[in-house]
């Protein structure tokens, strides 16, 4: 009985160890998916209200809407590929942007204007 108990605690044991170096490769793996995953370039369209263009930098400040898979609402400044995206731009006007690039070096590759209000601009005023 003592033997069938000790066979029983090595079993266990033994298949408790097996399991934890499963979770443990499987996580591992897990966090190699997301690495790829993150490493592959993508796109956005999404819209934001222009807060302030600073051509010095190339970068255009915006209150921007959820970026799906990358970041919640928020204001924060973005490159911008080409400063002619920016020229005559107002402060305060909702914009549809492209966004492109690979997270977390993404930029403004398209700008225009959007007459709808943003769900960022109802949000945030
Ligand atoms: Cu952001």
């Amino acid at each position: 009985m003592v033997l069938v108990n000790l066979a029983l605690a090595v079993g266990v044991g033994l298949g408790y160890l097996a399991w934890g170096r499963q979770a443990l490769r499987l996580e591992r793996e897990l966090d190699a998916a997301r690495r790829e995953i993150a490493a592959v370039p993508r796109t956005w369209r999404i819209r934001g209200i222009v807060r302030a263009v600073l051509p010095q930098a190339n970068v255009v400040v915006l209150t921007h809407e959820d970026i799906p898979g990358f970041m919640g609402a928020m204001t924060m400044g973005f490159p911008v590929k080409d400063p002619a995206l920016y020229e005559g731009l107002d402060i305060g006007v909702t914009v549809r942007v492209t966004l492109a690039g690979i997270p977390p070096n993404v930029m403004i590759t398209a700008l225009e204007r959007d007459e709808a209000p943003a769900a960022a601009a109802r949000d945030r005023r």
